[in-house]
């Protein structure tokens, strides 16, 4: 047996074959002394072997699984201002009943430009294209059994969300290989609005700070400087200036 194995619920399937012993295929002088078998019963056994899941004699295991998610220190739809904040964590919890949970995972579906500092106990999902949003997996039990519960934590980087989005969601959804009894509170949707906090400031200079100005010339002169300006923005953000 793997030792990696964690699928318990399929079950394993054996094929037993028998034959006597000791003669060749290759014998064809005929034997009136030797043993043969009985052509009309199989030679061939298949037997299917369960796991011990705990989940009665019909071997399907039904489970509710329920997931809770929040933001640590924000209330739901209570703004973000990206600039003061930088890193966001997120509470996720996972409980279960009835029959066990086996293969229990939580997956999390990120905004763009949201990155993760610490994954817990999640692998990380490859991004299709730059748009496209990048996740987790987070493994949770195998199985979660009945009244167990699981807790953890995310902590997220808002530091690269620029500020022409209006507003950040995050998707959670509770999975198992079990059979799911009721799939409507497997699923959290977290919206924080969005509002990026910028300071910035605009300095200006010519490259010539003195022109004067000859009164007795009579005819035009035409006089050409450089002016230059630099805005410096100190916003903890990147800004799409106008
Ligand atoms: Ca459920």
């Amino acid at each position: 047996m793997n030792p990696n194995i964690q699928d318990f619920i399929t079950p394993i399937q054996f094929r037993l074959r028998y034959q006597l012993a000791g003669r060749s295929k290759r014998q064809i002088n005929f034997c009136n002394t030797c043993p043969i078998l009985d052509v009309t019963e199989p030679n061939l056994v298949t037997k299917e072997i369960a796991f011990a899941t705990g989940c009665g004699e019909d071997n399907t295991c039904q489970s509710d699984l329920k997931l809770y998610a929040q933001f640590v220190n924000f209330r739901e739809n209570e703004i973000l201002v990206i600039g003061e904040n930088t890193s966001l964590t997120l509470n996720v919890e996972v409980y279960s009943s009835q029959e066990p949970a086996y293969q229990t995972v939580v997956e999390i579906m990120l905004p763009p430009d949201v990155g993760i500092i610490n994954q817990a106990n999640c692998y990380i999902h490859d991004k299709k294209d730059s748009n496209s949003s990048s996740g987790l997996t987070c493994n949770v039990g195998n199985p979660l059994g009945n009244g167990q519960k699981v807790k953890f934590q995310i902590k997220l980087d808002t530091s690269r969300v620029t500020n022409d989005i209006e507003k950040l969601s995050f998707e959670l959804v509770a999975k198992t290989s079990s059979t799911e009894m009721k799939s409507d509170d497997n699923r959290v949707v977290l919206t924080l609005p969005f509002k990026a906090l910028a300071d910035i400031t605009i300095t200006g200079f010519a490259n010539r700070e003195q022109i004067i100005y000859k009164e007795q010339k009579q005819e035009k002169e035409e006089i050409s400087f450089t002016h230059s300006y630099i805005v410096s923005s100190y916003a903890m953000v990147a800004l799409h200036l106008k």
